[in-house]
């Protein structure tokens, strides 16, 4: 579940969670790692590249992770919950993208949540956007403190937003404290908390075309992956509409890349254990953008 992929060494590399097979919650244990030379080949399961009992900090609940190169050093990043049982995000270090990644002794100070999603920008600064609310803990947090009586924004309250940091030099540290990335109708409104079609939920991703920055994400209850765009790496970001309908099973995730000229929208579904939630597969398919920047919405039952 929840792929995220990218172009490393002219090859497509997807780094997704593991969902145990007979699990019937989302308590995973290990992180493999897939290789795909291109688009017309099967990937190859490159086996386990980190698991629970190696990572010091973490008790369990290994979701949704990403990895990005940095001067020729792969950071895999992902979240856990830690001996408390709150989320933290860790990073592990490899020299290769298909791993194995050797885990960092403790989670990055002042990370909390879940779905890291690293974006590189052309000018060389790293910032990882994160967050999911529910079972991902998102809600239970204000100004960066967590607070049990938080709980998520409702009707016209404005809707909890996913988080943006820079990231230091060494990409093991936060470089500020984590700031919202406020999501915005058309009018420049803040989303709110009763727009169930468009607030966010989890799953961000990021990516750069033509000068304009897309955050997609994951709307959770009404199962919609959507998107905004900004000028700016922090935002506002403009809501401007659907990638991917619902697919089958509860959760839906995804991550978008260009390879060799052409974009792919990778994501999961949970057809082939017959719409078990927790048992999900990945697949892709081909990405298409309007000349006004506009993403062609697929159906995800298709
Ligand atoms: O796979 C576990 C969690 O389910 C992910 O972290 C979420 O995004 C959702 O897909």
């Amino acid at each position: 579940a929840d792929p995220s992929a990218h172009v490393f060494e002219d090859k497509i590399y997807i780094y997704p969670s593991h969902d145990e097979n007979n699990a019937n919650e989302y308590n995973m244990r290990d992180y493999h790692v897939y290789v795909m030379p291109d688009t017309q080949t099967l990937p190859t399961d490159l086996g386990v590249v980190l698991k629970l009992e190696d990572i010091p900090w973490a008790s369990e609940y290994l979701w949704a992770p990403d990895c990005v190169e940095k001067n020729g050093k792969y950071y895999f990043v992902f979240p856990a919950k830690d001996k408390q049982g709150r989320f933290r995000i860790g990073i592990a270090i490899g020299d290769n993208p298909g791993g194995p990644f050797t885990p960092e002794p403790n989670y990055i100070q002042g990370s909390y949540s879940i779905d890291p999603c690293m974006f590189p920008d052309d000018d060389g600064q790293y910032y990882m956007t994160f967050g999911g609310l529910m079972g991902g803990q998102l809600d239970k947090y204000k100004d960066n403190q967590w607070n049990d009586m938080n709980r998520e924004p409702q009707g016209n309250e404005q809707a909890k937003m996913p988080k943006i940091v820079l990231m230091k030099d060494n990409l093991l540290e936060m470089a500020e404290a984590p700031r919202d990335l406020v999501l915005t109708d058309e009018y420049g409104k803040p989303l709110t908390g009763g727009d169930g079609n468009r607030r966010f939920f989890e799953a961000p991703w990021m990516f750069k075309k033509d000068g304009i920055y897309y955050f997609t994400y994951s709307t959770g209850g009404s199962h919609l992956l959507c998107y905004a765009t900004s000028k700016t790496v922090y935002g506002p970001y403009t809501y401007r509409g659907v990638i991917l309908t619902p697919v089958s099973g509860w959760t839906t995730h995804h991550s978008i890349l260009e390879f060799k000229g052409k974009w792919y929208l990778f994501y999961h579904d949970a057809e082939r254990s017959g719409g078990v939630s927790t048992r999900r597969n990945i697949k892709f398919t081909s990405l298409q953008f309007k000349e006004n920047g506009d993403i062609v919405t697929i159906n995800g039952s298709g």
